[in-house]
């Protein structure tokens, strides 16, 4: 494999295979390659060690990479600060490099690969000189399973070694993996200068290749992540005939024992970590909730016939602001320890700190060292102390709700999928679909209300397919399409279901959220085994007065069946818009959910 095959280059001394751990030749090759073109002044290849980890925080709190935090109050933890022009993934520097325009599809940025690496050649070229090279071997899954897949990472990044240590299982179990001849997706990152004009997330879905330039932050940089386990894996998914989602994973367990595995697809800042990592308010009535994952699930069809999910990450990078004992205790205790947050405020005794850290409490503390490293008195307003996007990047291990099955081999089966969204209207609070594709028709047409987390105009509904907008690495109307395939193909399919928890009445959420959505997840439950009593309407089944869970529930059955409603009014505009939307796709709009727009109409009559 030859990464930048114009460079004609000769790999120095050092990058020889006598100084790799692997015997494997292409990605000894690569990755001679990789050092020719950035000349860097070491080549490291991670193993993964505790050794290795304590040598790299040392170095990066000695170069300022990382700051320590009170070992007190957050033992082995650490504060990066970013960039402030480098907080966020950058949707308008994300392109897909397919050999054909086409492929990309119309929601994604296209570069004609030649000329991509004809860019990126340019940039690359000596960027690592006075550095070092880390070569992060790692793999996407459960160690050995044969669900997961292998991806190298090469980087000049030491916060990102660190990162992807947690993000991922890293180092020499990858390489063990990997053998002399297995299959790895290449990565090549480099923070460059941080130049936001310089900056590329490139994808190269034929060569299942990613290279990124001039960012240093989570999902431009942590390439195992969005870059491999979405963009890349989905069009690997299509190719082999498996799903690569933007979902959560969790195991709702039924007083009986009965358990029922769920993914969920949302939209960012949707809360989507909050209903991974639930507190069941049911839970002294047998009801439980089971964290598997808590952003993007791989699944496959079984012997058994069923879909079957894994969770490829190892650790979560969440949104920290918002996080307190009453939004998500599971969450908060995960990232008690261990933990790297990055652009987070700091109190002068080195305590993490962020907005809605304290819930309804106070700040507890006068002075706060905010996110641009500005120690400022916490009544002077102003801009938050914590970045809007700051996150935790912590190992699912100290997941208080994990699974004990979150890292099985074979996945876990999953009962049931959720397409969600932020809508002040229309969709219903819960909604199952009528069949397979009426399931992919409200998957395609998910939308969701912008919020200040995402980049562009706040407040506006934005039709996110699947939430895989900025996250499918080809044709939209081809993912369509494969989804509709798919749905032939499993002999056992998951039931499929829309929920919204965030619609309005008077400016008020109609449904108090976070750990009462359990009791949709119950209604789901009692369905899939055929129970549970369901209304026609025609969005598609809800919940018939009283067959959701009520006991300790806050408000009136009233305000219930409010956000159940099916408002035909709201549908018909809804179908007008999923009309507009659909345009989009042109001619590579699968028939299918053409025909689910016309049962919609014909539904509302
Ligand atoms: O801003 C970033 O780089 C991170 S975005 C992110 C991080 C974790 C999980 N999901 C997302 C997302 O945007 O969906
Ligand atoms: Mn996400």
């Amino acid at each position: 494999m030859t990464l930048f095959p114009q460079g004609a280059v000769t790999a120095p001394a050092f990058a020889t295979p006598t100084d790799s751990p692997t015997h494997h030749a292409a990605l000894n090759a690569w990755v001679a390659d990789c050092a020719a073109l950035t000349q860097p002044d070491r080549i490291y290849w991670c193993d993964g060690s505790e050794a290795e980890h304590d040598r790299l925080v040392a170095q990066c709190l000695a170069d300022g990479t990382l700051i320590a935090l009170n070992p007190k109050t957050a033992p082995g933890s650490f504060l990066h600060r970013s960039n402030p022009n480098d907080v966020a993934r950058v949707e308008h520097a994300t392109f897909i490099c397919s050999r054909s325009k086409d492929d990309a599809g119309p929601t994604n940025n296209w570069l004609e690969p030649g000329e991509a690496k004809t860019k990126l050649r340019t940039l690359f070229d000596g960027c690592m000189r006075g550095r070092t090279l880390y070569v992060i071997p790692y793999i996407m899954g459960p160690v050995g399973s044969p669900l997961s897949k292998v991806g190298i990472e090469v980087t000049d990044s030491p916060y990102v070694v660190l990162s992807m240590r947690i993000m991922t299982r890293m180092g020499k179990a990858a390489l063990d993996q990997l053998g002399t001849d297995g299959e790895f997706a290449p990565g090549l990152h480099s923070t460059g200068n941080l130049d936001p004009e310089n900056r590329y997330i490139c994808h190269f879905p034929e060569e299942r290749t990613i290279i990124s330039f001039g960012s240093g932050y989570g999902g431009n940089a942590l390439l195992g992540k969005k870059c491999f386990a979405l963009r890349i894996a989905s069009v690997m998914a299509r190719d082999e005939g498996w799903l690569a989602e933007h979902m959560l994973l969790l195991e709702l367990t039924a007083p009986d024992g009965e358990r029922t595995y769920i993914g969920g697809a949302f939209p960012s800042a949707c809360g989507k970590t909050n209903l991974a990592m639930l507190v069941s308010p049911l839970e002294n009535r047998g009801w439980s909730v089971r964290t598997v994952g808590d952003d993007i699930a791989w699944m496959r069809v079984g012997p058994d016939g069923k879909l079957w999910a894994i969770n490829p990450e190892a650790g979560f990078f969440g949104v920290v602001p918002g996080t307190s004992l009453e939004t998500n205790p599971n969450a908060l205790h995960t990232i008690e320890r261990g933990t790297i947050f990055t652009n987070v405020a700091v109190s002068d005794d080195g305590t993490p700190w962020w907005e809605g850290k304290d819930g309804a409490a106070s700040c507890p503390y006068d002075y706060l060292t905010d996110w641009k490293g500005n120690r400022r008195n916490v009544l002077d307003g102003g801009e938050p102390f914590a970045h809007p996007n700051s996150r935790f990047t912590a190992s699912a291990h100290q997941c208080p709700s994990l699974s004990p099955h979150w890292e099985d081999f074979g996945g876990v089966p999953i009962d049931a999928l959720i397409f969600g969204g932020r809508r002040d209207n229309t969709m219903p609070l819960v909604l199952e679909a009528l069949d397979w594709n009426h399931g992919v028709f409200i998957g395609a047409t998910m939308g969701s209300k912008t919020t200040a987390a995402a980049s562009g105009q706040t407040g506006v509904l934005r039709r996110d397919p699947f939430a895989m907008l900025p996250f499918c690495g080809y044709h939209m109307g081809d993912y369509f399409a494969h989804w509709i395939a798919l749905g032939e193909s499993i002999p056992d399919p998951p039931k499929l279901f829309a929920v919204n928890w965030f619609r309005k009445e008077d400016g008020k959420f109609l449904w108090p959220g976070f750990g009462d959505n359990v009791r949709a997840l119950i209604w789901m439950h009692e369905r899939i085994r055929g129970r549970g009593n369901a209304l026609e309407t025609p969005a598609g089944r809800t919940p018939l007065a009283g067959s959701l869970h009520m006991e300790g529930l806050g408000i009136s059955p009233e305000r219930v069946a409010r956000a159940l409603q099916v408002d035909k009014v709201e549908w018909f505009k809804e179908a007008d818009a999923i009309a507009e939307h659909f345009a989009r796709f042109g001619d590579k709009l699968p028939p299918e959910l053409a025909e689910e727009l016309t049962k919609l109409r014909a539904r509302l009559g």
